[in-house]
Formats: C-alpha cells, sequence, structure tokens
C-alpha cells in the first residue's frame, strides 16, 4: 500500500507511535509518506520505500496565527496527486483529522478518492479536543473520518462520552519494538549514574502539568529517605522549572539529574530499577511501556488508560491519582528487597510482550485493508 502518515514529529507519544509504525510498514514493504513540519525525531533514515515531506509555513505578518492547517492541506492535496497515495492515516485528531478531511474535499472535487484514517491519541481527546474552543471542529473531523482508531479501551469511552460521535472507533493499542529493547544489562553505563548500593528512579515525559510532577519529585523525596537513591527526569517541558525549584527546596539536587530530551531513551532505562507515571490522566501512557519492555516495573496512577498497560502487583503498582502515600510505599516495598525487585523487573518484561509490535502492526494493515474495501 501507499499510506501518507500525518504526524506531530516531535517527542511526544502519538508522533513515536506515528514513526514507528511507519518505519515497521515501510519494513513490510508498503511504501511510507511522512508529511509534517519537521523530519520525526526517531525518524533518523530515509530509504526508497520511507519518504519524507515537509510542510512550509511561510511567514506573514497580518496572520497573528500562521494557518498551518491551510498549508498541510494544500501539501497533502499536492503528494497524493504526486505520489499516488491510497490512504492517509492521520495520528492526533487536532487539526490532523480537520486537515485530511479538507485535503479529501479538494481531491474529490479532482476525481481523486483517498480515505482517512484517523488514531486518537489521548489530549485530543481528554484535554484539548473537549475544550469548547475546539470541540465541534474536533468532532466533525472524528465523523467525517471514514475510519477510527484509539489506543485504549479507556480513551474509546472517553472519546464516546465527551464527544457525539457516529462513527466506529477501533482499539488497536500502542505497541514497541521489543527487539529494540533486548539488551544485556552488562553493557549498561549505571556506575556513571549511582554507586552500587543506590536503586535508580526514572520520569520520562513532556512535563506537562497533567503528569504531576510535583508527584514524582515528592515519591522520590520520600523513597531516598529510606534508602540510597537517585531520580533521573528525562524530557522539556513547562513543569521542569517547577521540578528543579522543589528539588532545590528539598536539599536533594545532587540526587536528581535532569536530562532534557533525550534519543538515549533505552540506555538511561537500561540502568533504571523504577519507572514513575503518577498522571492526572494518561490516555495509554507508552514512556511506561517502554520502562516496561527495558524489565524497569512502573509505579502509576490508575488514570485512563494506564490499567490496560500496568498491571497491578505484578509489572508494578498503581494508586489513585495524587495517593503519593500509597506510591512512595510501594516503590519502597519493590525496591527494598532484591528478590522483589528482581521478580518485578521480569514480570514487567513479560507484561510488555503484549505490545510487541510484530503482533500490533499487523491490525494496522489489516485495518487499512478494510478501510480501502469499504471505501
Ligand atoms: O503524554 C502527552 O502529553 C503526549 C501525548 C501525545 O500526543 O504525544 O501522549 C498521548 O499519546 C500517547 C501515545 O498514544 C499516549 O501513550 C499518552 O498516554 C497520551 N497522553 C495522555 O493521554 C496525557
Amino acid at each position: 500500500m501507499k499510506i501518507g502518515i500525518v504526524c506531530y514529529p516531535t517527542f511526544g507519544g502519538s508522533g513515536v507511535v506515528a514513526t514507528e509504525l511507519g518505519l515497521e510498514l515501510s519494513k513490510r514493504g508498503h511504501q511510507i509518506h511522512f508529511i509534517t513540519y519537521k523530519q520525526p525525531v526517531r525518524l533518523e533514515l530515509l530509504s526508497s520505500n520511507l519518504h519524507f515531506h515537509e510542510v512550509h509555513v511561510p511567514e506573514y505578518p497580518l496572520f497573528h496565527y500562521q494557518p498551518y492547517e491551510l498549508a498541510l492541506s494544500s501539501k497533502l492535496v499536492d503528494m497524493v496527486k504526486f505520489h499516488g497515495m491510497e490512504l492517509l492515516h492521520v495520528h492526533y485528531a487536532i487539526p490532523h483529522a480537520y486537515a485530511a478531511y479538507m485535503a479529501q474535499q479538494m481531491l474529490k472535487d479532482e476525481g481523486i478518492l483517498i480515505p482517512i484514517v484517523t488514531t486518537l491519541h489521548g489530549t485530543d481527546i481528554t484535554l484539548v479536543g473537549s475544550h469548547p474552543f475546539y470541540k465541534p471542529a474536533v468532532a466533525f473531523s472524528i465523523n467525517k473520518s471514514d475510519a477510527v482508531t484509539s489506543v485504549s479501551e479507556s480513551l474509546k469511552k472517553d472519546t464516546l462520552r465527551l464527544f457525539n460521535i457516529t462513527q466506529d472507533i477501533q482499539v488497536i493499542p500502542n505497541f514497541i519494538d521489543i527487539q529494540k529493547h533486548q539488551h544485556s544489562f552488562t553493557d549498561c553505563q549505571r556506575s556513571m549514574m549511582a554507586s552500587d548500593d543506590e536503586v535508580i528512579l526514572t520520569h520520562i515525559s513532556n512535563f506537562r502539568e497533567v503528569k504531576n510532577i510535583p508527584d514524582v519529585v515528592e515519591i522520590f523525596y520520600r523513597v531516598q529517605k529510606e534508602i540510597p537513591a537517585k531520580l533521573m527526569m528525562v524530557g522539556e517541558g513547562p513543569e521542569r522549572i517547577v521540578a528543579e525549584e522543589m528539588v532545590d527546596k528539598l536539599g536533594i539536587t545532587e540526587k536528581v539529574v535532569f536530562f532534557g530530551n533525550s534519543n538515549e531513551i533505552d540506555r538511561i532505562l537500561c540502568f533504571s530499577d523504577l519507572f514513575l507515571l503518577p498522571s492526572q490522566t494518561e490516555s495509554f501512557g507508552l514512556a511506561a511501556l517502554e520502562a516496561m519492555a527495558s524489565g524497569v516495573p512502573v509505579i502509576s496512577s490508575n488514570a485512563g488508560g494506564l490499567p490496560e498497560v500496568n498491571v497491578n502487583s505484578y509489572s508494578g503498582y498503581l494508586s489513585d491519582v495524587g495517593d503519593i502515600d500509597s506510591m512512595a510505599k510501594n516503590a519502597l516495598h519493590i525496591l527494598k528487597d532484591a528478590e522483589t525487585l528482581s521478580k518485578f523487573k521480569e514480570n514487567a518484561k513479560l507484561q510488555s510482550l503484549k505490545f510487541d509490535l510484530q503482533a500490533i502492526v499487523p491490525e494496522y494493515e489489516a485495518f487499512y485493508e478494510n478501510t480501502l474495501k469499504q471505501y
């Protein structure tokens, strides 16, 4: 198939999933065209069936907001015509589903028919999409998509609850390339980060309010009071400064490393013992799955789709949002005893196998084929 993929090219989960999907589809012989404003961060090498088309938005002083949707729609029209794409798969409804629908209508006028698959990722529904300023346009573009998927059962339920949806929504969970995460712990550069008696806790996110960053610091603070520990904070976002100030106030700066955005997530996970994800809402929690695939158990909240990924008292523990007492207690339970820690590490790895890309990507292929058949 010749497939156009529209996504955010940044470190966020939706862009990562879209990129990994495109990479695997190209390995399976499909022609994949990424159309976005920058080359996606995990798309390092292009090949004969992996292409990238940049959307340019010329600056014009009249515009207070530059019209990205218009530029994207126009680019989609040109690329579909030029490369003979058969299907457009847009990740994150805002504004991608909207722009794709406009492109579809323009192409129809020229006698070119192309179906649109929209994948809902989370904040496009729960936080941003359901805001009254966007809601009508988001509902419209979901309903006008030819087929819709959501990354978890929980997100599907939220979408049906928050919007008046007339479309079927198929759940296709996020996935991970298990092979990429298979590494031997002997080559981890753990000693650079901590001494032998210290455990390493890690948090990876875009440091937005929804991630409950102060809870991450507070959980760690309680853990390090009981056992020697270090905290790895990976990612960039508005709450990083909040965390830095908190760490400073609590007098634990020596024990916390702020990495910023990193392309070496698996290297960091390789020497991590526990992953913290106490989010207010989380449609899936791809970062938690990546941690589990590297054998790192997860202490998370039980928000949204997290219970579909992290299994309580097996791959980690889940607590109510904001219940720092319970999260710190569970973290210590896992970390205090070497045997318990090693059991949880093993379980985390086993649980992640359910989301192997080799099982999930064929679901997307079948979904595309079905969409094309019905179009
Ligand atoms: O977590 C974020 O804020 C980024 C966001 C995104 O769009 O990249 O992540 C969402 O999509 C990911 C991939 O499907 C999910 O794993 C995340 O759980 C989801 N984030 C939220 O729902 C808050």
